[in-house]
């Protein structure tokens, strides 16, 4: 099979020569894949490399300009999206993709001071001695917490895939409150809130966020064991979404991918892509079929409940056994182990509430898993859990995530054939039971180049509106202006609403972008101005402001009013440990100053009537001038303050 045959599929008659991927070729791909995949990219382009590929003249500017948002208007959506390895969190406007705010989460950011002010070193962790734990991050899943299966503004939830850690940001300010640490995990990679409590019916809205972690590690990963296979596991782990603090985690067989959950609350499932349990990837694809790991949450709860646990080394943490062993009995089981074709990839909740996709990533295919057969399984009522799966359609190759319109249309990436292929839930269902007429494959588009995931408009809600699709692709080449070796992702924007999908913006996002969701803007209630209360150590009057020293400790008060520090000048003296509050009592909305102190690597902003505070010694003797660094007056040049270290 050719990349000529691949590209040249029409979108009617759907890949019968697309067979299973075996593993020799994919021995092939897994090493060549990419140059493949762009090989396939170059011959669609049809200009010179360094050219656009696309030809806009020929549409001519009108038929794009209803995407277009006028100077003055504002945008239809927000659009939170992770920033992968650059361990932050953006905002964009959809459908103009400006980027409004990048908001730090495990990264260091000076022009917020996040990562040096005394507020965010306690959010982000630090070692005994005041310095941060980590300073790197990699954001891949963001998604939002819900009331009765719509956003309800409230949070935003994100992995640090390298550390182990889940970020939580509040929504009326759009920063990070809070970050922990799971204990015996590494590589955790998809997460999802929950939608609604799998016990009380009462509660509808998220109060769980769940974690699969992808690396099997030693348990625990201290040294011993350490070429012992039956030692390594995964732990799949729920946190709790208002104390951020770990409820339990689940000892599973095989790994985790991508998380998704059921609207109904009872179902939280992970796809595993190493149900080998293999150390190199030969062994990771030598089975024909992975699994989609489905939880009982209930259950699990109840087994926790119940003290059936146990601990890992320090962590009090405690673990349930989901592994297939110990969950024989469907009528117990806390886990369904149901499996599908070889190495898939995303897990996507349909907003009807019935079905989880997962998509093939090796496998030309994408799994349709009905939940009610999951629950029947659990009751005993189905006799092998792969007859859950209604539907395995073939779409095409290398698929990654699926979003959804409210048609009943899902709309997968396709990595190895740089396409968006839109395909119908339903039609795939009578086509597996086997109905020769259904037309599953409704539409494909090229996309440039390489999608990895891929989101409709309100798509993981109850109610998409089948507006807009987003392919965050993972390589630009000809794109856009040359800027060197490093080239910005495409986030491509896609309109769905009709027949055929068609592409009417490219958008140059910095590397690198994973996921994100599309959120209508009602949806979203900001704060412009902090409260002074909200911060116990606010400076609430000019008049407190002044120097208090407490032997060689001392807490420099301060506060900003346009166009001055209300310390013109403060005197410390070399070896003492120096705290400096500074409240901004500007409550002007947008009047932001900065304060940076020279040679002392110190920078941060506070925004009206926001508190924060930094501490640093005083090791320099000499003349600091601290200086506001946001533009905030006409005599911002001039909005200073004189630091002297007295020898
Ligand atoms: Cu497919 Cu980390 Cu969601 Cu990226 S993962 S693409
Ligand atoms: Cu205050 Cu610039
Ligand atoms: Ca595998």
């Amino acid at each position: 099979m050719s990349i000529e045959d691949i590209k040249h599929d029409d979108a009617s008659t759907v890949p019968a020569r697309r067979r299973f991927l075996n593993s020799a070729a994919l021995a092939g791909l897994a090493g060549a894949g990419l140059s493949v995949g762009l090989s396939a990219c170059k011959q669609e382009a049809s200009a010179p490399a360094g050219t656009p590929a696309a030809a806009p003249a020929a549409h001519g500017a009108g038929e794009y300009g209803k995407y277009e948002v006028p100077p003055g208007q504002l945008d239809e959506y927000y659009s939170f999206s992770s920033g992968g390895h650059s361990g932050e969190v953006r905002i964009y406007g959809m459908p103009s993709g400006r980027l409004f705010k990048r908001i730090p989460v495990f990264n260091m950011d000076c022009l917020v001071g996040w990562g040096i002010t005394n507020e965010s070193k306690a959010i982000i962790g630090t070692k005994p001695d005041g310095s941060l734990k980590y300073h790197t991050g990699d954001t891949h899943h963001v998604h939002q917490s819900y009331t009765d299966g719509m956003y309800d503004g409230k949070y935003m939830f994100v992995n640090d895939k390298i550390h182990g850690r889940l970020a939580r940001i509040r929504m009326d300010t759009m920063e990070t409150d809070k970050i922990i640490e799971l204990p015996n995990i590494q590589g955790f990679h998809g997460t999802f809130p929950d939608k609604r409590d799998p016990v009380d019916e009462k509660i509808n809205h998220t109060t769980r966020v769940f974690c699969g972690a992808e690396f099997s590690i030693p348990l625990p990963n201290d040294g011993n064991g350490m070429n012992d296979p039956t030692k390594y596991h995964s732990l799949f782990t729920c946190v709790d979404a208002e104390s951020m603090e770990v409820r339990w985690q689940a000892l599973i067989d095989g790994n985790c991918d991508l998380v998704a959950t059921s609207f109904d609350g009872k179902l939280a499932a992970t796809n595993q892509y190493n149900t080998e349990m293999g150390a190199h990837y030969q062994d990771m694809m030598s089975s024909e079929r992975d699994a989609c790991l489905f939880f009982n949450v209930a259950r699990i709860e109840d087994a926790v409940k119940a003290g059936k646990t146990r601990t890992y080394g320090s962590s009090k943490v405690p673990v349930v056994d989901c592994t297939k062993a110990a969950n024989q009995d469907p009528k117990t089981a806390l886990t369904c182990y149901v499996p599908i074709p070889k190495n898939p990839h995303g897990v996507n909740a349909s907003p009807d509430g019935k079905y989880f996709v997962c998509s093939g990533k090796l496998s030309p295919t994408a799994t349709v898993i009905q939940l009610d057969l999951v629950l029947k399984w659990f009751d005993g009522d189905l006799k092998d859990a792969r007859d859950a799966v209604v539907a395995e359609p073939e779409i095409g190759l290398g698929p990654l995530h699926t979003g959804f319109d409210n048609k009943g249309n899902a709309y997968t990436t396709l990595f190895l054939d740089s396409q968006i292929v839109k395909w119908n839930v339903e039609a795939a269902i009578q086509s597996f039971k086997g109905d020769k007429n259904a037309k599953v494959v409704v539409d494909r588009v090229d996309v440039q180049y390489q999608p990895g995931h891929g989101f409709t408009s309100m798509g993981e809600t109850k109610a998409p509106d089948g507006k807009y699709f987003l392919s965050d692709n993972k390589f630009s080449k000809d794109r856009f202006l040359p800027v060197g070796p490093l080239h910005p992702e495409t986030a491509q924007l896609i309109d769905i609403s009709g027949d055929k999908m068609k592409v009417v913006a490219d958008h140059a996002v910095y590397s690198e972008p994973h996921d994100s969701i599309i959120v209508k803007r009602d949806l979203i209630k900001t704060r412009q101005v902090y409260n002074l209360d909200d911060f116990p150590n606010a400076i609430k009057d000019p008049k407190e402001s002044g120097v208090e020293r407490k032997g060689n400790k001392v807490t420099v008060k301060m506060v900003s009013q346009a166009p001055a520090f209300s310390l013109p000048e403060f005197t410390v003296k070399k070896g003492d440990e120096v705290t400096i509050i500074l409240t901004n009592l500007d409550k002007v909305e947008d009047l932001t100053h900065g304060f940076a102190i020279p040679k002392y690597d110190i920078n941060f902003i506070v925004n009206p009537l926001e508190t924060k505070s930094v501490t640093f010694k005083a090791d320099k003797p000499g003349v600091y001038w601290c200086y506001c660094t946001n533009f905030c007056h006409a005599l911002h040049l001039e909005m200073r303050s004189r630091m002297i270290v007295e020898k």
